[in-house]
């Protein structure tokens, strides 16, 4: 298995689901080797040596990010998992599945590009077993999940078949080097539940994790945070599910697990709704040890939530705003800038926002533009508009950008109308010198989350910005 991630913005993430996949194959019976490429610094040098001492029959190759999201500056991260591609195939005759989020999203594209022939589009653990014990081209052609370079490029994939109550334990520390990420942030990422029922206009996540909440056992889930606790020294985790408030009673059902098993681990949620939020629901996170959450509006403004389809609206958004306002909890509020419907009216309503709402403890965090998927109604609504054309594909990055506004225009409004300087622009987050400073402030133990610090951070980001850090955008 080689986890081929080498982002370390905002921060370095541990491979989670590559390890899981691992796990599977393992339990399966096969004899596995994990290589990370995170901190390698020659991963091309890292790979050679592996084949070479391995030699294995089969290479798993995990992609997790196809590009950074970032309009502003854009990069794809293909081109150097293309390099690698070479190299193994130079030096290896084994069979190789690719599979991750970013491969779910753009299968076949991902296929030509790196010239493989065999990907997984969803869930890995139960697929990458099924194609390593394949006895021929047919039969690894036929496992649920696994798209062909050759077959049809317009054909409807379908994804792998998920877990359900066969969840295996990914034993991430198992796997990768705990250290190295623990090293930057002492938080380790624990998924709780896979899928989303929800519809939102630009989203890929039902085509990564299934268009239905599947669950943990709350049980294994607090064994897993126990036994990683145990292994390494991580007091904190961050659930890292695509909503931590969702289905309606499981995070209840978890958090009160940890609470009956007198867990002492600090909880971070890396995407929680302000709809159907509670008071009650903030409690129990309070007393379980959750520290921090991350909420993701994406908008404060009615017209442009209706128009991303979230399944909420403003008022539901203030409301959560008021609860957690009122909670010891600190927050990071998401915001997207330039979605559709937005224009001077909108970002004004989403500025009073940013102002009224996020609070001393708190913090937002800002994108601009909205990354464009294949097969999502924002693709459809930018092929109206004439934003992106038919033919393309969509592996390099594409940006949808509201034609009632412009980026510039934007940032121009938010640096006016917001009176504090708690906003994190995404493109702040790429700057190289925030790599030191996590190191530093993880080895003199500064409290987490790490973001609330961005307000100091800023005069570095300024050092940074003059030195011509932000390339100028893409046109
Ligand atoms: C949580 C999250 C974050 C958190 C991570 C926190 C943490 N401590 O880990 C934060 C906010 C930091 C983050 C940052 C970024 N993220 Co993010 N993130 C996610 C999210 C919601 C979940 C990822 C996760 O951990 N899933 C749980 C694991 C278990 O699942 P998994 O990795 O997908 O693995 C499964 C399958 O993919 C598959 N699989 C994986 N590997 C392999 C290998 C083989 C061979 C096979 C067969 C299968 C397989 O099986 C696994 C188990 O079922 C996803 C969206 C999503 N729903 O997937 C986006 C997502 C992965 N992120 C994305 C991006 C772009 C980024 C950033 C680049 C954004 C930015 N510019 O800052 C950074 C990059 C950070 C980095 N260093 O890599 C994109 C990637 C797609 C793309 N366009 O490139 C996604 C898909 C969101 C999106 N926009 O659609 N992210
Ligand atoms: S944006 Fe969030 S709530 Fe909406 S579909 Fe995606 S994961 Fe679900």
């Amino acid at each position: 298995m080689i986890s081929t991630n080498r982002e370390t913005a905002p921060q370095p993430v541990a491979p989670l689901g590559a390890a899981w996949v691992a796990e599977a194959l393992r339990l399966a019976g096969f004899q596995v080797r994990f290589l990370d490429l995170c901190f390698e610094r020659n991963p091309i040098v890292a790979v050679e040596a592996a084949l070479t001492e391995f030699a294995p029959d089969g290479i798993a190759l995990s992609v997790r990010n196809l590009d950074n999201c970032n309009l502003l500056t854009p990069k794809s991260y293909l081109p150097e998992v293309r390099e690698l591609v070479r190299v193994m195939k130079a030096r290896s005759e084994a069979r190789v599945l690719i599979g991750g989020a970013g491969v779910s999203i753009l299968p076949h594209p991902v296929l030509k590009y790196l010239e493989l022939d065999y990907a997984v589009v969803g869930e890995g653990e139960r697929a990458a077993v099924e194609f390593f014990s394949a006895r021929d081209a047919d039969a690894v052609a036929r496992v649920p999940g696994v798209v062909c370079r050759r077959g049809a490029p317009q054909e409807r994939c379908v994804p792998a078949q998920g877990c359900r109550d066969d969840f295996v334990m990914p034993r991430l520390h198992g796997w990768v080097d705990a250290r190295m990420y623990l090293a930057r942030e002492p938080v380790l990422p624990v998924q709780g539940k896979r899928g989303c029922a929800q519809r939102c206009l630009y989203c890929t996540y039902r085509q990564i994790e299934g268009e239905s909440w599947r669950v943990r056992d709350p049980r294994a889930v607090v064994d897993e945070i126990v036994e990683a606790m145990r292994q390494t020294p991580t007091r904190e985790f961050e659930f890292v599910d695509s909503i931590f408030n969702e289905p309606e009673g499981y995070l209840e059902l978890l958090l009160e697990e940890v609470l009956r098993r007198g867990v002492k681990a600090r909880f971070c949620a890396s995407s929680l709704s302000p709809k159907g939020l509670t008071e009650a629901q903030l409690r129990l996170m309070e007393r379980a040890g959750m520290r921090s959450l991350v909420i993701t509006p994406e908008s404060a403004a009615g017209a442009t939530l209706a128009a991303l389809q979230k399944g909420f609206d403003e008022d539901d958004v203030n409301r959560a705003a008021e609860l957690l306002g009122r909670s010891r909890l600190r927050v990071l509020w998401c915001f997207l800038i330039g979605g559709p419907q937005e224009d001077e009216e909108t970002l004004g309503q989403t500025v009073a926002f940013l102002n009224r709402h996020v609070g001393k403890k708190d913090g937002a965090f800002i994108t601009t533009g909205i990354r464009i998927y294949p097969g999502t109604g924002l693709h459809r609504l930018a092929l109206g508009e004439g934003a992106v054309q038919v033919d393309d594909d969509l592996l390099m990055p594409s940006f949808y950008f509201s034609p009632k506004l412009t980026p510039e225009r934007a940032r121009a409004l938010l640096d006016r109308g917001v009176r504090h300087g708690r906003c994190i622009h995404l493109t702040d987050t790429q700057a190289p010198v925030l790599g030191a400073l996590r190191r530093i402030g993880t080895a003199i133990g500064l409290p987490t989350p790490f973001w609330r610090y961005a307000g100091y951070a800023k005069g570095a980001l300024g050092g940074w910005r003059r030195q011509g850090g932000v390339p100028a955008r893409r046109q």
